[in-house]
């Protein structure tokens, strides 16, 4: 048994709370129940506690292990430390960029080991641990952000092939802003990348453009540092660094966002040719029949290669 958490939607104005609960108070089966099937974003305290990274990633840490690894953020090529004195306002010269993302088993493979376990207790079961699903081909990354005051992700969108996304704040305070289910025509989806909005900046919308809007109901709130923001599958979103951040974002598929998954697989892969939508898809429908016979077997899946 367990202490029910009062329902997060009020259906008469379509507003939402997102909460904040200790790790320890809420048990799989209610976070299953009250917001992953019924797509309710929750902020988690503590849930990275056990993880190496937890009060341990910072900009000086990253500059003393990694200061020369590099990475690509909008086409240039940065160190760790040029990031590092970017965000941290040691370096004014030029624009700091948002998001730098480092691709954490290909860029800095050091660092897997300092997730684990990467389901939380809760992110599970996770088929895109499974090595049916391997990275790169299925839209998930576990991904290093790392980000200055003022950083805004450049635009609002939903989790491609509906994956579910868990963002892990280890450093700094960032905030949030999500869309109640139900608000996709107010959000203007692009015509051809339905999972991006066409408003070009969501903190000065444009009603004479996107009239719609004006009914949408954006909930804004700041996740710190030890603390994981869940967004549900198919949930518009978007992000802002308030202070030098760091964070480690994972995307999740098991058999709830799966027959979403498959239609985007299809709707991806069959736009470069018919034959690679027809394969992919197979591929995917038989990766999910062996991830749902090893779920029901109780298999742990364990890989790091997200
Ligand atoms: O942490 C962030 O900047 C937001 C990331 C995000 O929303 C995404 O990758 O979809």
């Amino acid at each position: 048994m367990f202490t029910r958490i009062e329902p997060s939607i009020n259906p008469t104005n379509n507003t939402m709370e997102v909460k904040k609960v200790d790790a320890a108070d809420i048990t799989h089966e209610q976070f299953y129940e009250e917001h992953w099937k019924a797509g309710v974003p929750l902020v988690f305290k503590n849930a990275t506690k056990l993880w190496g990274a937890y009060n341990t990633f910072s900009p000086d840490w990253f500059r003393a292990n990694y200061g020369d690894r590099l990475t690509e953020v909008e086409g240039k090529s940065y160190t760790m430390n040029e990031i590092m004195d970017l965000v941290e306002g040691k370096d004014t010269s030029r624009p700091v960029p948002y998001p730098c993302k480092y691709h954490i088993p290909s860029q800095l493979p050091e660092l897997v080991s300092m997730v684990k376990p990467l389901n939380l207790g809760f992110a599970k079961p996770n088929w895109l641990e499974s090595s049916w699903f391997k990275r790169g081909y299925w839209g998930s990354a576990l991904e290093i952000f790392i980000g200055g005051p003022g950083g805004k992700f450049p635009y609002v969108p939903k989790d491609y092939y509906h994956l579910s996304a868990w963002i892990n704040q280890l450093y700094g305070h960032k905030q949030f802003t999500v869309w109640p289910m139900g608000q996709e025509e107010y959000l203007y989806p692009e015509e051809g990348n339905e999972w991006k909005s066409a408003i070009p900046d969501i903190e000065n919308v444009d009603l004479s453009i996107y009239p719609l809007y004006a009914n949408a109901t954006p909930i804004t709130f700041v996740v710190g540092p030890g603390e994981t923001l869940f967004i549900p599958f198919g949930m518009w979103h978007t992000a802002k660094s308030l202070e030098p951040t760091i964070s480690v974002a994972f995307d999740l598929l098991n058999e709830r966002n799966f027959p979403k998954f498959v239609k985007d697989v299809w709707g991806f892969k069959s736009r470069e040719s018919k034959l690679k939508g027809v394969v992919a898809t197979g591929y995917a429908a038989v990766g999910g029949m062996v991830c749902r016979i090893g779920d029901a077997m109780g298999v742990e899946r364990v890989s790091g290669h997200l």
